[in-house]
């Protein structure tokens, strides 16, 4: 069998169908040439393959873009966004056409790339090529992963179908090929991607850099491929999706040759096309070669409007068959109806934090990577929304819900994901099913290697998803598999992207309270950066803090032996909030009374009244900090009396408790810091781990 389908018909788009794709590719024309900003190149190329998916395929209701069975579509190449925002306007949607011509300007809903939550009818936030196809995966995974739950015989009510367009850059980055994967894989035939094979980039002609067959490349994936050689070929666009749609065992490509820049005289087919306006003088020409009005711009003829406008009453009677389809649904199973709209709501079930473990010392010594286990394997079953996996580590980061299932071809109601080694992937996957709703997705991997998601994971913050990490091996203190597995720099890189919450907790009760966090927080991304060593577990009775000082960020773990200021505080995270317990008896031994902070999340902690935080950190009380990763980013607590026992070079190989040793982590030094630091009062003292005795062993 070829790899790949080619459909050619000769039949010319009829005129009306014309007079609405010029429409689109002269609103998208005029907004970039009034910005004087944008992209023009690809949504001329495109409008006649996104007309016929939007005016013939897409269901989607206008009056109600957030309806929970509409078919998904993502612009993967958010640069062509003025294509994406003309659509918008002319069916219908809340996007009023003045805000078509603030096209990139302040506060207006049309901002350069695609902005979830901005616009109403953008379902995600793209522009970094690649993440908006795997977030279709993504979407595609919920989908069929919802109608498993929820689907009845007789009932369909989880039914619709995911599309993506993407660009040659969307498929020359490797996410694309991670995520092609696990689609080919998963046998996703719900998702259709339309390629806008225009063969230009921003260096110039994809000869340059893409030269590989990517029909054969998806083909070999496990996608359904079709070829469509003349992009304003409406019907033909029209027939290969019809095909598409109609093939349920394979995700389906749909390669459109493309013409960037379509219709411009001197820019068609070039880059130049891509990254500028036009310009007055070929805005004309090119409007004048297509027979369209140079002047007024923004020019919607009013046949073209009725003609898009009949999606407002295409998509309500859609939704209205949909809603008359969930009653009997809801007639013959309500408890299930009410579980659907509890999950899409994205609200918890009565009771699910109820009596959850409490762990005693005699539970210890316990990795924080196993209580966080415990704590998947007891809200799996009260949360069936909760869906997740690893990178293929998850003997290592305990990520599976006992008993729940593999998600699979054959069995997509399993909710034990197996992402393989794609962590890219993994984490746009996540953010798809995020944005589906209907899912609490989770994925796990060595700390070390979230920088392999650190792209999605800086969308997901963006797009505030509730999307949770679980990321193990946190540590130098994980130990031989050396520096190239021993995070140092991840922590601040975590903390410092906004709206992302890194909770580093030091012990198994605190790894209660941080599940209970992540899963509190519908908005916005939660890290949970667990040990692979076991710690000794802090029990309630002595520690009766722990549950509620979590949520806070920071709290007084174990305060000053004397009634009020404390002579020093020793702040510390995770897994050396035990060294700074271990420091302070002895530097009470030694006439020193410290008070020690355990601050799980510096994030939480800073977003805390000043009153709280000054109770907790008084202003003139000097600081020893204790994490094992980099110091930077503590500078946020700064005074002049602050030390940090922290890292800046890499780790090495040895067992953690050795490389720890080495590295500072050691009552002795935690003592040592503290007498520096209240010796020497009124002057900046350097980063302990910038002294020698904290260097040896590092290399
Ligand atoms: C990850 C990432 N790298 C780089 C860019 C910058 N960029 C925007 S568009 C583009 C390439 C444009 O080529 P193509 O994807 O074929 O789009 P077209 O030329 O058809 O508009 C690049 C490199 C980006 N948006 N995302």
């Amino acid at each position: 069998m070829a790899p790949s389908e080619t459909l050619v018909t000769i039949i010319a788009p009829p005129a009306l169908d014309e007079l609405c794709i010029n429409t689109l590719r002269f609103l998208a024309v005029d907004m970039v040439q009034k910005a004087n900003s944008g992209h023009p190149g690809l949504p001329m190329g495109s409008a006649a393959m996104a007309y016929a998916l939007w005016d013939r395929s897409l269901s989607y209701n206008p009056r109600d873009p957030h309806w929970p069975d509409r078919d998904r579509f993502i612009l993967s190449a958010g640069h062509g966004c003025a294509l994406l925002y003309a659509l918008l306007h002319v069916t219908g949607f809340d996007l009023p056409l003045e805000e078509l011509k603030k096209f990139r300007q302040w506060g207006s809903r049309t901002p350069g790339h695609p902005e979830y939550g901005k616009t109403l009818g953008v379902e995600a936030t793209t522009g970094p090529l690649g993440q908006g196809l795997a977030n279709g995966v993504g979407m595609a995974i919920a989908e069929v992963a919802l109608a498993a739950r929820f689907n009845r015989p007789g009932h369909q009510i989880v039914d619709h179908f995911t599309y993506v367009l993407v660009s040659d850059g969307d498929l020359e980055e490797g996410i694309s090929s991670e995520a092609g994967s696990i689609a080919g894989h998963e046998h996703l035939g719900k998702l259709i991607v339309l390629y806008a094979d225009n063969h230009i980039t921003i260096e110039g002609s994809t000869e340059l850099t893409f030269t590989e067959d990517r029909m054969a490349r998806f083909a070999a994936f496990g996608w359904h491929v079709q070829r469509v050689e003349r992009s304003n070929d409406v019907e033909t666009v029209a027939l290969a999706l019809k095909n598409a749609r109609e093939e349920r065992d394979r995700p389906s490509l749909i390669a459109v040759r493309t013409h960037i820049g379509f219709g411009s005289p001197h820019k068609q087919d070039t880059a130049a096309a891509h990254g500028e306006a036009l310009g007055v003088e070929e805005v004309r020409l090119t409007k004048e070669g297509m027979d369209w009005p140079v002047s007024p711009s923004f020019h919607i003829p009013e046949d073209a409007l009725e003609h898009f406008r009949r999606a407002v009453t295409r998509g309500s009677a859609a939704q209205v068959e949909w809603e008359s389809r969930f009653k009997a649904f809801a007639k013959d199973y309500p408890d299930l109806a009410a579980e659907f709209h509890r999950v899409i709501g994205r609200h918890l079930p009565e009771g699910w934090d109820a009596e959850l473990p409490s762990f005693t010392s005699a539970d210890g010594p316990m990795a924080t990577r196993v209580a966080s286990g415990k704590m998947i394997e007891i809200l799996g079953p009260r949360l069936p929304e909760m869906m997740g996996g690893s990178a293929d580590l998850g003997p290592s980061t305990h990520t599976n819900i006992d008993g729940a299932g593999n998600f699979e071809p054959e069995d997509w109601a399993g909710r034990n994901m197996h992402f393989g080694i794609r962590e890219n992937a993994m984490g746009a996957i996540l953010n798809g099913m995020a944005l589906h709703r209907g899912l609490i997705p989770y994925g796990g991997t060595f700390f070390v290697f979230s920088d392999y998601m650190r792209p999605p994971m800086r969308l997901a913050a963006m797009n505030a998803l509730p999307v949770i990490y679980v990321f193990t091996h946190d540590s130098i203190g994980m130990g031989e598999d050396g520096p190239t597995h021993q995070p140092v720099e991840q922590l601040v890189g975590l903390r410092s992207i906004p709206g992302m919450v890194v909770l580093r907790p030091a012990d198994a009760n605190e790894t209660v309270a941080a599940w209970r966090v992540a899963i509190g927080r519908k908005q916005g991304p939660v890290a949970l950066v667990l040990t692979r060593q076991g710690l000794p577990v802090f029990d309630l009775n002595s520690y009766p803090a722990v549950p509620a000082g979590v949520p806070l960020g920071g709290y007084i773990l174990a305060d000053s032996p004397t009634i009020g200021r404390p002579d020093i505080i020793l702040i510390a995270t995770g897994s050396e909030v035990h060294l700074a317990l271990e420091g302070r008896e002895q530097l009470l031994a030694e006439g020193v009374h410290a008070r020690v902070v355990s601050m799980p999340s510096t994030n939480l902690f800073a977003s805390q009244s000043d009153d709280y935080r000054e109770e907790i950190l008084p202003a003139d009380v000097p600081l020893l900090v204790i994490e094992a990763g980099s110091p930077i980013g503590w500078q946020s607590f700064v005074g002049p009396r602050i030390a940090v026992i922290g890292i800046d070079t890499f780790g090495s190989s040895a067992p953690g408790s050795v490389v720890m040793k080495h590295y500072g982590f050691t009552v002795e030094n935690v003592c040592r810091q503290a007498h520096r630091v209240l010796d020497k009062p009124k002057e900046k003292v350097p980063c302990a781990s910038e002294s020698p005795q904290t260097m040896e062993g590092s290399f």
